[in-house]
């Protein structure tokens, strides 16, 4: 069990495409295992592999209040999508922002588990949002891109500022 860490927005490393798993074998199920770790810690409702900087196309999602839920998603496809739905997102690379972002209310998502095996599921509400927010890091996309550039760059300023004083 390790905790890894997390990169901050405006990372460059955030915007890299990760690439499909090949391979689901004990060192995906362990980087599955200290990502869900460092989630929990966190404390987060989803992760995805680009956040801990290992740009492979794997996340772990847990939108349960007790740690019940959680589900590890190796190379998430959404097949449909329906609907709309509008909601303040936060993102743990892009720490205190919060800002609300419209996605679709209901997807379809096909994804392999930790045996390698393929399966699917309907999302709706929270569950959906996270999903979409999750495979938008493996696209290299973080929430803040969805927002005016003027806030942007506001949330750049910020958070370039924090951390050069916490560095
Ligand atoms: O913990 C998280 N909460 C959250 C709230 C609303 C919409 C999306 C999220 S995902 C976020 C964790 C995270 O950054 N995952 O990439
Ligand atoms: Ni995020």
């Amino acid at each position: 069990m390790a905790l890894l860490p997390i990169l901050h927005y405006p990372d460059p490393r955030l915007h890299t495409r990760a690439s499909p798993v090949t391979v689901v074998d004990d060192r995906i199920r362990q980087l599955a295992e200290d990502m869900a770790e460092t989630m929990y810690a966190a404390p987060g409702v989803g992760l995805a592999a680009t956040q801990v900087n290992v740009h492979e196309r794997l996340v772990v999602i847990d939108v349960s209040e007790d740690k019940s839920g959680l589900m590890v998603l190796i190379n998430p496809e959404i097949l449909a999508r329906d609907g709309e739905q509008t909601c303040e997102e936060g993102c743990l690379s892009v720490p205190g922002i919060y800002d609300v972002v419209t996605r679709a209310e209901r997807v379809r998502v096909r994804a392999l588990n930790t045996r390698g095996e393929a399966f699917e599921f309907d999302a709706d509400g929270l569950l959906a949002v996270c999903v979409q927010h999750e495979i938008d890091h493996l696209d290299g996309k973080v929430f803040v891109e969805y927002l005016s550039q003027l806030k942007q760059n506001r949330i750049k300023t910020k958070l370039a500022k924090k951390a050069r004083i916490t560095a």
